[in-house]
This record gives structure tokens, C-alpha cells and sequence, in this order.
């Protein structure tokens, strides 16, 4: 579904006397508004396109209807996505869920929405119907040689592919682990991993990055064998220069401090990226900042003063995705709340009165200090965030215009109620 831009300006029209009048008292309260807005223009967030349909459990799956069918009809949805947020211009493929059969077409229809492609995700943690062995029992750590081959060949073809759209990152998540005490020699483990990676990071042309991305527990519920920041920056470590962590915030333990480790890697140069989402137990995929919001500011606080200590380009040193699953949720709905979600907080950390944070950390005035962090955090950003779309050309009100639009309703005209996307 193409949306028209003379839509989007009367929806603007509609809405111009109230969007100037909150944006004028938000200009008033925020001293460097003006930077921050062009911060916001600049700011791309990747959508999955794994997460374009109605995610499930194993409890079951309530499909919502309309779901793109092709990877042509997924890039149609981001395109839409972007149209109204002018803030989710490029989408991340995972490969073989959405194999490109002509990726020069596809090249060119992606650059027709606006669209770049990001980090390209490889999948050896299902097995596919003409494979030859099984990853029942790990990837890249299995103990036989031939499965680890064959993770390792399935990850060069997903770069050759990654390369003809004319993306420049590999994020390997690996469900590699155990499920019982004893099943695994986690050092044998380690090293056929770090093996195997080093053959597909020898792989990567030279101005491409590898994402290694570490989650906690399942689908292995013992050990897991990239399963903390601490694990994966050992990896990457050893890996290269173009080799980096990628947080997830959906796969640490309970009550984890997601923004000192942030912290961390980004001082030690090795924060690659992010999949954004939010949980309240375990790997959730929810909406972002839906569940946590005032952890995704403090992630962004750490962010921006790491990046701006680093000297770092915000919108393009670091890759920004979502990854999500929408089990009650229309999928485009809950991916513009989420990057509704990203850019608040984003927005509010750089209102941040960094100055006086550093004067009030310097004599550990630990009450200035959290008084700094809350006041920008219970800042309302809502007209500043709203400001940088209608000067990128989106909708003041995406959500709004995309029901107004009955977007949903014409996609389950156009593609029927039964359609299932790929993905999770
Ligand atoms: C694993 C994960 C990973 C993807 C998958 C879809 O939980 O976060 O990033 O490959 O979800
Ligand atoms: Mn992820």
C-alpha cells in the first residue's frame, strides 16, 4: 500500500495549531532543542523483517490477516512504516526466511521506499528442510566438524547476499548450548565457536562489521554458548577490529544493569548495534520502552555521553534495530511504538544537563545527580520528537494517521485475513 504525501499534509494541516503550540512551551523547557531536533532527523532505526506478522508462542499464534507474503510486500510495509515516522529507513533481512531470489530488483525496490539495508542476520539455530546435518545440537560449537562446516558456509552465503543489497553487517545470533549438566565440555565449546567465527570473519569483505549478539538462555536452558556481554566481548576480542557485541535487551538475566554494560563496550570500542524491545521476565520481544522506559533513558544517557566521549557520528556508528514479536499487537502498529519509544528516550538523553551532571558527580552530590537524570527523563519530548518527523516530511501523528488511513484494513483487502509473513 503506497501512502500518499498530500495524506500526510492534511493530516499535518489538521493537527499544526497544537503540534506549534506544545512545540513552542517544549523549546521554552529544553535549552538545546534545535540540535537535538536535528539529532532526531538523522536518526534511522532498522526494522526486522522478521517481525512484519503476527508473532506466537508455543501456546499458540492469532494471526491479525494482512501479512505480507514476499519479501517484496515486507519492504512495501517498512516503506509505509517509514512514510509515516520518516525515522525506519532500512530493514534488517534474515536469511533463509527472506532470501532476495532477484536482489538486484529488490535493491531497487527498497531504494523506492527509501530504504537501505542493514545488518543481515544469519539462522543456524533451525533446521531447513534440505539440509544435511541438524544444529539439534549446536552450530558453530558442535562437536562434529561437518555441522560446523556447514554453519559456516550457511554464514558466507548469507554475507554474498548481504552484499548484492548492499548491506555491511553480519549479526550471528547462535542458540548454541545445553540443556543439562554434563551435555556439554563448555571449553571445547568456546573454541570450536571462536574456530568457526574466526573462518566467517575472514569472510567479510574489508569495510564490513560482524555482530555477535549473546542471550542468556533459550532455546538451550543449562548453558548458552555466547550467553553474557562478558562471553561475547571475549569473542570479539580475539575476532578482529570490525568484530563487536550487539545487545539485545530482551537476553540478560533478571535485573541486569543493561546500561553499564552499554557503557562498557562502548568505552572499550566494542559496542556494535542493538535489537531494541522490552520484557518484564524473560526474551519478551515487546514493544519498546513499553515495559522499561526509564531503563531505555538511562541506556541512551549512557549512550550519548559514550558516543559524544568517543566523538562518535549518532546515527552512524552504531546500528540501531528493533527486534520484536507481536503475539496481541497489529506487527506495524507496535513497530511505531517502538520507535516512537527509541526516540523519546533518545531525545530526553540528550536533553540531559550533562555540565552539572559532571559537577554533581564530581562531589558525589548523589541526589543532583538523580534529580539531573529525572528532570530530562519526565521532560516531555513528545512535541520535539514530533517536530523532526514533520521536518523530514512524516506525519506529526503516525499512529493516528495510520488508522485514520485504515491502513490494516486495506492490507487484509489487498493480501486476504489467512496470510502468514516468515519470521518468528
Ligand atoms: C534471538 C533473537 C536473534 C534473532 C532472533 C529472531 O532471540 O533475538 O536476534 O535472530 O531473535
Ligand atoms: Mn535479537
Amino acid at each position: 500500500m503506497q501512502l500518499e504525501k498530500y495524506k500526510i499534509q492534511q493530516h499535518n494541516d489538521d493537527l499544526l495549531t497544537g503540534h506549534q503550540r506544545r512545540l513552542s512551551f517544549a523549546v521554552s523547557e529544553i535549552e538545546n532543542a534545535e540540535a537535538i531536533i536535528q539529532k532526531l532527523v538523522d536518526f534511522q532505526i532498522a526494522i526486522p523483517s522478521w517481525a512484519l506478522g503476527t508473532g506466537g508462542t508455543r501456546f499458540g499464534r492469532f494471526a491479525g490477516g494482512g501479512e505480507p507474503r514476499s519479501l517484496e510486500e515486507k519492504i512495501e510495509d517498512v516503506g509505509l512504516l517509514n512514510a509515516l515516522n520518516q525515522a525506519s529507513g532500512a530493514i534488517s533481512l534474515h536469511i533463509p526466511w527472506d532470501i532476495p531470489k532477484d536482489a538486484k530488483a529488490i535493491k531497487a525496490l527498497a531504494a523506492q521506499h527509501g530504504l537501505k539495508f542493514d545488518a543481515v542476520n544469519s539462522n543456524t539455530f533451525q533446521d531447513q528442510a534440505d539440509q544435511a546435518l541438524s544444529y539439534k545440537f549446536g552450530s558453530l560449537q558442535n562437536v562434529d566438524k561437518g555441522v560446523r562446516k556447514q554453519a559456516i558456509e550457511h554464514n558466507i552465503e548469507v554475507i554474498k547476499h548481504g552484499i548484492e543489497l548492499g548491506s555491511e553487517s553480519l549479526t550471528v545470533w547462535l542458540s548454541d548450548g545445553s540443556c543439562f549438566p554434563g551435555q556439554l565440555n563448555f571449553r571445547r565449546a568456546y573454541k570450536n565457536t571462536l574456530e568457526s567465527l574466526h573462518e566467517i570473519y575472514a569472510a567479510m569483505p574489508d569495510n564490513w562489521k560482524m555482530f555477535l549478539e549473546y542471550k542468556a538462555y533459550e532455546p538451550n536452558f543449562y548453558s548458552t554458548t555466547v550467553g553474557d556481554w562478558g562471553q561475547s566481548y571475549s569473542y570479539v576480542q580475539k575476532l578482529g577490529d570490525r568484530a563487536y557485541t550487539l545487545v539485545d535487551l530482551g537476553h540478560h538475566l533478571p535485573n541486569a544493569n543493561i546500561e553499564q554494560i552499554v557503557a562498557l563496550l562502548l568505552m572499550e570500542e566494542k559496542l556494535g548495534g542493538f535489537h531494541f524491545n522490552d520484557s518484564k521476565y524473560g526474551d519478551d520481544d515487546l514493544t519498546a520502552g513499553a515495559m522499561k522506559p526509564y531503563q531505555l533513558f538511562l541506556i541512551f544517557n549512557e549512550l550519548v555521553d559514550g558516543m559524544d566521549a568517543r566523538g562518535l557520528n549518532h546515527a552512524t556508528d552504531l546500528g540501531w534495530m528493533i527486534d520484536a514479536s507481536h503475539n496481541v499487537k497489529d506487527p506495524l502498529e507496535d513497530l511505531l511504538q517502538s520507535v516512537e519509544g527509541i526516540m523519546m528516550a533518545y531525545a530526553q538523553a540528550l536533553s540531559v544537563d550533562r555540565k552539572a551532571l559532571e559537577e554533581a558527580q564530581a562531589i558525589s552530590d548523589v541526589v543532583r545527580c538523580q534529580e539531573i537524570l529525572q528532570n530530562a527523563f519526565r521532560t516531555d519530548v513528545r512535541a520535539i520528537v514530533a517536530e523532526a518527523r514533520l521536518r523530514a516530511g512524516g506525519a506529526l501523528n503516525p499512529l493516528g494517521l495510520f488508522r485514520h488511513l485504515k491502513v490494516r484494513e486495506n492490507l487484509i483487502a489487498e493480501r486476504g485475513l489467512k496470510t502468514v509473513a516468515t519470521g518468528l
